[in-house]
């Protein structure tokens, strides 16, 4: 193992600059994983005016921002933020599954780092469980991960 040589990504947010994208829709639940998120680039080195917020109505529309953001080469990293709450109708599985496969898509064509920050639950308790109650703060998971991810394409790219 000694002569094994690995790369992997630290977690500072010095110099980073991350865009965040955040859904309106569930705004309570939504709002918490922004705050999430933001904290931990903070808590990580981060500077406030290296994060851009973007906001949109749904979920739907996320992979469109997404897309665009990383296009315009301003930020390093993004972190996509929403809740997706299944309802009595199959709204759900396409709001949620269109969501998933757009901003993935953009960031591969980006070559961005894109964390997925978007809960999708059975139920609103579920969704505020995990943002920032007892299954701690999805928001601030998605942005350590494109953290490392930021620090570990930058290494790759060395
Ligand atoms: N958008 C969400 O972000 N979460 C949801 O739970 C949701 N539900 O359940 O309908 C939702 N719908 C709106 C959708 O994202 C679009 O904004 C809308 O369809 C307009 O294009």
């Amino acid at each position: 193992m000694e002569r094994i040589k690995i790369v992997e990504g630290g977690l500072s947010a010095r110099d980073l600059r991350v865009g965040i994208v955040a859904a309106r829709f569930n705004e309570f639940v939504v709002e918490s994983l922004v705050r999430g998120a933001v904290d931990s680039f903070r808590r990580h080195g981060g500077e406030d005016r290296d994060v851009t917020l973007v906001r949109v109505p749904g979920a739907w529309e996320i992979p469109l921002a997404v897309d665009r953001l990383a296009g315009a080469g301003g930020v390093d990293a993004i972190v996509a933020l929403g809740a997706v709450i299944r309802g009595a109708t199959p709204h759900f599985d396409y709001v949620a599954g269109e969501c998933a496969k757009g901003m993935s898509a953009a960031g591969a064509r980006h070559g961005l780092p894109v964390a997925f920050g978007v809960l999708t639950t059975d139920t609103i308790e579920q969704a505020l469980e995990r943002a920032g109650t007892k299954a701690g703060n999805k928001g601030a998971d998605a942005m350590l991960s494109v953290i490392e991810m930021a620090n570990l394409l930058r290494q790759l790219e060395a």
